[in-house]
């Protein structure tokens, strides 16, 4: 399969194929950990795939086949958080997980190994995940002193239930791909070298059907977490489709031409 290059950064590869957009943690030497840098290039690449409109749908994963992701990268772990170029304690990956709920297309996570600690909660987050037979699953903060206590705990709540959510939070213990499908947090399991294969198939099925109705539920799926912040996501996506309306040209044509609007012309519904 013949990926482009999209743009060029230091620590994540972003790559094309068709509507599809791949951008994948290129750490490996540290099981593909994220620092504050990792995660201003994905909240950038993340951004372009927002804007683009020949981008449908976008794969998240990791370099080689050890690691998806291992979590913030604690040789760069200060004190109050994850230390920059210069020197700014940070915890920006939570900005991605912002990112990620919020783009109106599908995030896909392709788990190619370990997704552990906050490389765990980048899976979780995203709106779907497909894992490879060899990835393992599994919290570690209340051993190594963390907690993601935002969308990795509420979230994975919704996907796996409150008793399942607390034991592995509680315990750290580690998954298998399996445990964690029936578990209800992975979408399918293949083998190490059908990964890539069966998610883009999956890429492809999604962007044969309407980009709309698709957005419009990812919106809804999230409204119902998120409160106040996912209703205001929901909400402007409405006002998106009722910009579109005759009804809606209707009143800014007649404040433009200094005459009363008539509403009356437009069809109402039961
Ligand atoms: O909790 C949060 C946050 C919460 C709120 C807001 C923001 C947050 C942001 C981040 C996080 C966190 O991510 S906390 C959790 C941090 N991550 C971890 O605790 C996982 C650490 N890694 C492991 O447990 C293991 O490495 C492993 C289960 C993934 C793999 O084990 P394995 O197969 O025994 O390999 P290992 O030898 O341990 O690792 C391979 C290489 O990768 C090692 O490098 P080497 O010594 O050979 O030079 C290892 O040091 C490196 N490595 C692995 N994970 C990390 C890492 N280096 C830096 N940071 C890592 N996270």
């Amino acid at each position: 399969r013949n990926w482009t290059q999209i743009k060029k950064y230091d620590d994540i590869l972003f790559e094309q194929y068709g509507k599809i957009a791949k951008i994948t943690i290129n750490r490996p030497e540290v099981y593909n950990a994220f620092r504050p840098k990792t995660n201003f290039e994905m909240l950038d690449a993340m951004s372009i795939c927002r804007e683009r409109p020949d981008i449908g749908v976008i794969i998240l994963t990791g370099a080689g086949n050890k690691a998806f992701c291992s979590g913030g990268d604690q040789k760069v772990k200060g004190v109050g958080g994850y230390i920059d170029d210069n020197g700014v304690p940070r915890l920006n990956v939570l900005d991605l997980h912002k990112a990620i709920r919020s783009i109106p297309k599908p995030v896909i996570a392709m788990v190619n190994g370990y997704a552990i600690g906050g490389g765990h909660v980048l899976h979780v987050v995203c709106d779907l995940t497909i894992a490879s037979e060899n990835a393992r699953f599994g919290q570690t903060g209340p051993k190594v002193g963390s907690f993601d206590a935002g969308f990795g705990s509420s979230y994975l709540a919704r996907c796996v239930g409150q008793k399942k959510a607390r034991e592995i939070w509680f315990l750290c213990r580690q998954y298998t791909a399996q445990e964690a499908m029936d578990m209800g947090m992975v979408n399918k399991v293949v083998p190490f070298e059908q990964l890539e294969d069966e998610t883009v198939d999956w890429c492809e099925t999604i962007l044969s059907r309407s980009p709309m109705a698709i957005r419009m539920i990812k919106r809804a799926l999230n409204a119902e977490l998120d409160g106040q912040r996912g209703m205001m996501e929901f909400a402007g996506d409405a006002t998106l489709m009722y910009y579109l309306m005759a009804e809606a040209q209707e009143g800014k044509n007649a404040f433009l031409e200094k005459r009363d609007p008539d509403f009356d012309k437009f069809p109402k519904f039961p």
